[in-house]
């Protein structure tokens, strides 16, 4: 009798498995601004696949991605409040939140996407994701995010000069605002959700973003001049909600730590590729691009923002620290 039961349980579990009932016991409700196939939305899947694998199917991530559940600054307040579970977002959005994330915001401040992942993936790196802990937040993974440059409808920009007078988007951060403004141009922080129709009906000139998100976004439909100034190096960022994080056993808080981290090798192969396609597909579109700029100007240009912004102790040392850095 009992060995039936065991054999008929065991039936049962199977096909229970196979059917996916016994699936998913938590689902992280996971966002992002980019339409699936975006590197980023195939890193967290790609992190919810090893997670799943490695609980046994209990934990799982489901991403919703194309701005499903709103524009960034609102869901970093959601993350917050624990509505949403896990968030993929730039670091500049939490420039006016958590102070520390300035310094990776502050333009020309890394040397080259190399130099970014060797202070990211060091003790600074850690250090600037602990900071998260005390806004309610779980900062687990750093993601690429390229290197952005200025795009606009009007002209090719060939120096500062030409900036003068030109309004472009930002991200909703006061650095990025100080950043145009040191620049010559009119800073409009705005949702990038807003950026294609504001630049098509001639609200602002342009905005400034890397590869992938120029071609994503369509914005190189309107906006028919790119320079590549190259002034920002923003790493993207996975964050947690702590209300989400305190949820889970310390265990399933470590699968979930990992998970993330071993998605960051996968999302950086998957970023190379899309930013070889996604230049492709610009230029090939006719898009000017404007190369082999004069950076020497911007970056001397810069001096304000840095005096406006790296105003404590703290993050002078921690500038100073990511210069030395190789
Ligand atoms: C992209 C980034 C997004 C978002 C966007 C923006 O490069 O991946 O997270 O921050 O830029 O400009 O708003």
């Amino acid at each position: 009798m009992t060995k039936h039961l065991t054999a008929l349980a065991a039936f049962a579990a199977t096909t229970a498995l196979a059917s996916g009932a016994f699936a998913c016991e938590v689902t992280l409700r996971s966002s992002d601004t980019h339409p699936d196939g975006y590197p980023t939305v195939s890193a967290v899947q790609y992190m919810g696949e090893l997670l799943e694998e490695r609980s046994g199917g209990r934990l799982c991530v489901e991403v919703f991605h194309s701005a499903q559940l709103g524009e960034e600054a609102d869901t970093i307040e959601q993350t917050q409040l624990g509505v949403i579970d896990l968030n993929r977002v730039s670091l500049g959005p939490f420039n006016n939140i958590i102070e520390e994330t300035k310094v990776f915001s502050l333009p020309y401040i890394f040397r080259s996407v190399e130099h970014m992942h060797n202070v990211v993936d060091g003790e600074i790196g850690q250090e600037i994701l602990d900071a998260f802990a005390d806004h309610d937040l779980i900062g687990l993974a750093y993601y690429d995010g390229g290197a952005r440059s200025f795009y606009n409808s009007q002209r090719p920009i060939t120096s500062i000069a030409d900036i003068e007078g030109m309004s472009f988007r930002v991200m909703q951060s006061d650095v990025f605002v100080d950043m145009v403004d040191a620049l010559g141009g009119n800073a409009t922080p705005m949702p990038y959700g807003e950026v294609y129709t504001s630049i098509q009906t001639g609200a602002i000139d342009g905005a400034e973003n890397n590869w992938p998100s120029f071609e994503s976004s369509g914005h190189y439909e309107v906006a028919g001049y790119y320079t590549l100034d190259e002034h920002l190096i923003v790493p993207e960022v996975l964050v947690m909600s702590e209300i989400s994080w305190n949820r889970l056993s310390a265990e399933d808080q470590e699968l979930v730590r990992q998970a993330a981290r071993d998605s960051v090798p996968f999302m950086r192969e998957q970023w190379q590729a899309r930013e070889e396609a996604s230049e492709e597909l610009v230029r090939a579109a006719g898009v000017e691009i404007i190369e082999d700029i004069d950076k020497t100007p911007f970056i001397e240009a810069m001096v304000p923002v840095y005096e406006r912004h790296v105003t404590s102790d703290a993050l002078r040392a921690l500038v100073t620290r990511i210069q030395e850095t190789e």
